[in-house]
């Protein structure tokens, strides 16, 4: 790399004027805006094809949970008219169908380098340039790195004694392999009752001799109500796409579903049951997402709402004390994330499923046979790991990125975890990122779509006038991270551990709830402060 330093954005010493990392949503999105602006571009991707979250999470009964036609792409009216989904809810081998369609569509895959694992990258201040190194030893230099690492994309082992010891096989639901795995005739453990766990569950419970599960803490589970999707369907689908994605645009978290504007206790109980039992019998997250507009925020809406579902898994299930077990009671409906089901409780009405508490018998270690808890010894042939994810900052600290200062970010953010919109970090300059911390939560393919444009006009604006350096100022990020403090307030969900509210026991360091790990805000709110940052000319940013 050359060392002089450039007067212009664009130098031909540099291999890319932007180098992306991921390529999932987030990645191919950007690659493709990178690419109609006129930029020298490349995605640098660990895997080994497209798809991200979606490459990676191949365990059995990976699906949506939003609709499949709502959490996807929809900057392309050709592609909307040409996909065509199967079901309300995809399952994973279609979604990853429908991003490799994608990348062959928009020509990507020629400007993706795949098994290519970032390690590091250094901001070099005298080229104004970042170098990144890859895990074989070699560089790439760019003026502009752009981060869509995605939110949940470092899974996490549990940290249990003897996990290496065991002499079956093991998968953790993150890190599915490609080949298939037979779950016929084995004594299959999962451990994990999350979205991931609950979604293998109910999926292979069917298949195996027997199914034990090590559950922590249960999660609120609500009926996902999936179903196919004919021709008619969707070409009424088809028709509606403006209108749809419209109501996703002014609704608090970009989905289809709106909160209803009455308070719980505004309507009658039987008003109230009525309402509930229609939701309940909906589709997806109509209930978490669609429900009266203080059941979220308000602990006795939320009371009544968690007694209506604790009722549900109490009619669903036919051991009384088994119901109980999966009834949380540490936290209320929909103030962790509800992971959608398919017969989920009728799983544990099946002679072949055990549920294992670990609240009252905890998890010793793992043993060449099985897990051990203080009450015994489970003999599996298989354990499933639904451990979850280092959410949001873990996959940045998987690579060591180094700033102005040569501080590294991972110690940065252990200390003092604030961006500009989730997009910037001071110190940082020229590092952009897609779905970074204090960013926006609900529909994550609306909020990329929208970011990743944001930042392409930004680079845009900086490539007209030759700037060739950009770090948000010191008082644009306070202002906006104690922005994102204050939204923090009102939902019960920041009061609840989670990885939403940056909890995993797993890591080190991550024992507590930090304030504002995501932005509470709605997503007009946070659209019309970016927007007013660009017609404003970017004030907030310092260039050079
Ligand atoms: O992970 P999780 P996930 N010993 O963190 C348990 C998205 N997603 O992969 O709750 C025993 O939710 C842990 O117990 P506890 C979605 O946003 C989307 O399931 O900490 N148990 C918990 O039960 C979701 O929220 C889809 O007490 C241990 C589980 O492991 C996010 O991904 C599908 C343990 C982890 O649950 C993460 O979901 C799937 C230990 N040491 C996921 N450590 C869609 O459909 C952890 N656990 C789009």
């Amino acid at each position: 790399m050359s060392t002089r330093t450039s007067e212009s954005f664009i130098d031909s010493n540099l291999d890319y004027d932007v180098v992306v990392i991921g390529a999932g949503i987030s990645g191919l999105y950007q690659l493709y805006c990178l690419r109609e602006a006129g930029f020298r571009a490349c995605i640098l991707e660990r895997g080994t094809g497209v798809g991200g979250t979606w490459y990676w999470n191949r365990y059995p009964g990976a699906r949506f949970d939003s609709e499949s036609y709502s959490y996807a792409y929809s900057f392309s009216e050709e592609l909307l008219e040409e996909w065509n989904w199967s079901e309300h809810f995809a399952s994973q081998p279609e979604i990853l169908r429908y991003l490799e369609y994608v990348a062959d569509k928009f020509n990507l895959f020629k400007d993706i380098r795949f098994s290519c694992e970032v390690t590091k990258a250094q901001y070099m201040e005298e080229e104004t340039c970042w170098q990144v190194i890859l895990a074989d030893g070699s560089t790439v230099s760019t003026r502009i790195l752009i981060t869509a690492l995605g939110i949940l994309s470092e899974p996490t082992f549990p940290n249990i004694e003897g996990i290496n010891s065991f002499s079956g096989e093991s998968f953790h639901t993150g890190l599915w392999p490609k080949t298939p795995v037979t779950f016929e005739g084995k004594n299959v453990a999962v451990i994990g009752t999350g979205a991931s766990g609950v979604q293998t569950i109910q999926e292979i419970a069917a298949q195996v001799r027997n199914l034990t599960v090590f559950q922590r803490r249960p999660n609120w589970c609500a009926p996902l109500n999936n179903s196919d999707i004919d021709v008619d369907e969707m070409n009424e689908i088809k028709a509606n796409y403006k209108d749809m994605f419209a109501i996703c645009s002014e609704s608090h978290g970009g989905f289809i579903w709106t909160l209803d504007p009455r308070g719980t206790f505004e309507v009658t109980a039987a008003e109230r049951v009525s309402f509930w039992e229609d939701l309940y019998a909906s589709r997806g997250m109509s209930i978490w997402q669609g429900n009266f507009r203080d059941v979220l925020s308000d602990p006795m809406a939320n009371k009544e709402l968690s007694d209506f579902m604790a009722n549900k898994i109490r009619q669903r299930i036919h051991d009384p004390e088994i119901a109980e077990l999966l009834i949380p009671k540490d936290h209320g409906f929909g103030t962790r994330r509800v992971p959608l089901e398919t017969k989920y409780y009728e799983t544990y009405n099946r002679p072949n499923v055990d549920l294992i508490d670990l609240n009252r018998s905890p998890i010793r270690g793992i043993s060449p046979k099985g897990v051990i808890t203080s009450e015994g010894e489970y003999n599996v042939d298989t354990i499933v790991y639904a451990t979850g994810f280092n959410a949001i900052t873990g996959s940045f600290d998987r690579i060591d990125i180094r700033g102005a200062s040569g501080r590294a970010l991972k110690e940065e953010w252990s200390s003092h975890l604030e961006t500009f919109l989730s997009v910037q970090v001071p110190n940082y300059p020229n590092l952009l990122m897609i779905n970074g911390p204090q960013g926006l939560g609900g529909n994550h393919p609306r909020n990329i779509e929208y970011s990743v444009e944001w930042v392409t006009s930004l680079l845009e604006h900086m490539k007209s006038r030759d700037l060739r350096r950009v770090e948000p100022s010191i008082s644009a990020v306070q202002t906006w991270s104690e922005h994102v403090r204050a939204k923090s307030g009102s939902a019960l969900a920041n009061k609840i551990d989670s990885w939403m509210t940056g909890i995993n026991t797993n890591v080190p360091g991550k024992d507590k709830r930090v304030v504002g790990f995501r932005y509470g805000g709605s997503v007009q709110s946070y659209r019309l402060l970016c927007d007013s940052v660009a017609k404003g000319g970017y004030k907030e940013m310092i260039f050079s």
